[in-house]
């Protein structure tokens, strides 16, 4: 299904909240999924187009329930939910991720995937595997083969564009909460401020923080233009959502269950990830004709700041040479 700009924004529209309840009265299990996005993101389009199949596949003995747009609380909220089984499946950047599972933070090194051709062979391969491993051995949850797009991060701001490395000097920029995200933006010496996604638009609109970071289909769908004039396409990370479970109440389904909820699951991440990435392709002509103020970057310039504040070396030492190896076998040598 070839998802149009204009469809994506009018569709989701449509789709009642919380997605996929129709079947809840009969149903076996009722299964709750939340996440941080807008419902028109194709997270939430191909979520509910999932939570169809899965309660049709599973002939109404499952309820697969979709909460999107921060209904259950913030990133913070939901993953305590679903670490306690309050909540059974969410979607979580691997960098916020960190704070629970800190190596699992190694897929948003900055400037460590030059393009999708490097990003999908290393998470769909040996560092997604790695990383599973490390959140199944260090907390109640779990995260499915095929992680869901991201994209890459560009930095927007309400007072100044960011052409070089300097630009970001004692800015005043909203991060996700993430000791990784953290790290990053205090080696490019600015002032980053830690603010979960439910609470950016009204940072920004309220000028608590002048600049936040994010693709260009978060940007859009989230109308952060509305309360930001400049994007500077920094590209600065690749990032992620792994599609997380939680441990108990996935094992209280039977097998079968359990695999119609995985290949739906797995089947949606595909079909996410070229949604996303059309979007992120399409959209700048959208935000130019919103009236945004874009600019290009060179990568060369924030890398060498990074390389300059030891941000590699440090974060290499901190994820261990093993998993830094894997990490540097899909990307070239980093530092
Ligand atoms: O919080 C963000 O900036 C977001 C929406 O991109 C993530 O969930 C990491």
């Amino acid at each position: 299904m070839n998802i149009t700009r204009r469809t994506l924004m009018a569709g989701a529209s449509a789709l009642a909240l919380p997605f996929g309840n129709a079947f809840a009265q009969k149903a076996e299990f009722t299964l709750k999924y939340g996440n941080n996005l807008p419902i028109a993101h194709p997270m939430n389009v191909r979520a509910a187009e999932m939570a169809t199949k899965i309660n049709a596949e599973s002939k109404g003995r499952i309820a697969f329930e979709v909460y999107p747009n921060n209904q259950l609380g913030n990133d913070t909220d939901m993953l305590s939910q679903a670490r306690s089984g309050a909540l059974d499946f969410f979607t979580l950047s691997p960098l916020i991720l960190g704070t629970l599972v800190p190596a699992a933070q190694i897929s948003g090194v900055g400037f460590a995937f030059k393009d999708y051709g490097q990003v999908w062979p290393a998470m769909d391969g040996d560092l997604g595997v790695h990383v599973r491993k490390q959140i199944e051995g260090a907390s109640t949850l779990f995260a499915f083969e095929k992680i869901w797009d991201n994209g890459y991060r560009q930095i927007t701001t309400s007072t100044r564009p960011v052409n070089q490395p300097e630009d970001l000097k004692g800015m005043k920029i909203r991060i996700p909460p993430s000791p990784f995200w953290v790290s990053m933006f205090k080696a490019f010496e600015a002032a980053p401020a830690t603010i979960n996604f439910a609470e950016v638009y009204s940072s920004l609109q309220t000028k608590v923080v002048d600049a936040q970071e994010n693709p260009l289909a978060i940007i859009a769908t989230a109308k952060l233009n509305e309360v930001q004039k400049y994007c500077s396409l920094t590209n600065h990370m690749w990032d992620g959502f792994w599609f997380l479970g939680n441990k108990k109440s996935f094992e209280r389904l039977p097998a079968d269950l359990r695999a119609i909820v995985s290949s739906n699951v797995n089947a949606a991440g595909l079909k996410q990830r070229d949604d996303v990435r059309q979007l992120n392709d399409n959209l700048l002509a959208d935000l130019k004709g919103k009236g945004m103020i874009i600019n290009t970057t060179n990568a060369d310039l924030f890398r060498a700041k990074l390389r300059s504040a030891n941000f590699y070396a440090d974060w290499h030492k901190k994820f261990g040479d093993e998993a830094w190896a894997v990490l540097e076998k899909y990307t070239g040598k980093l530092a």
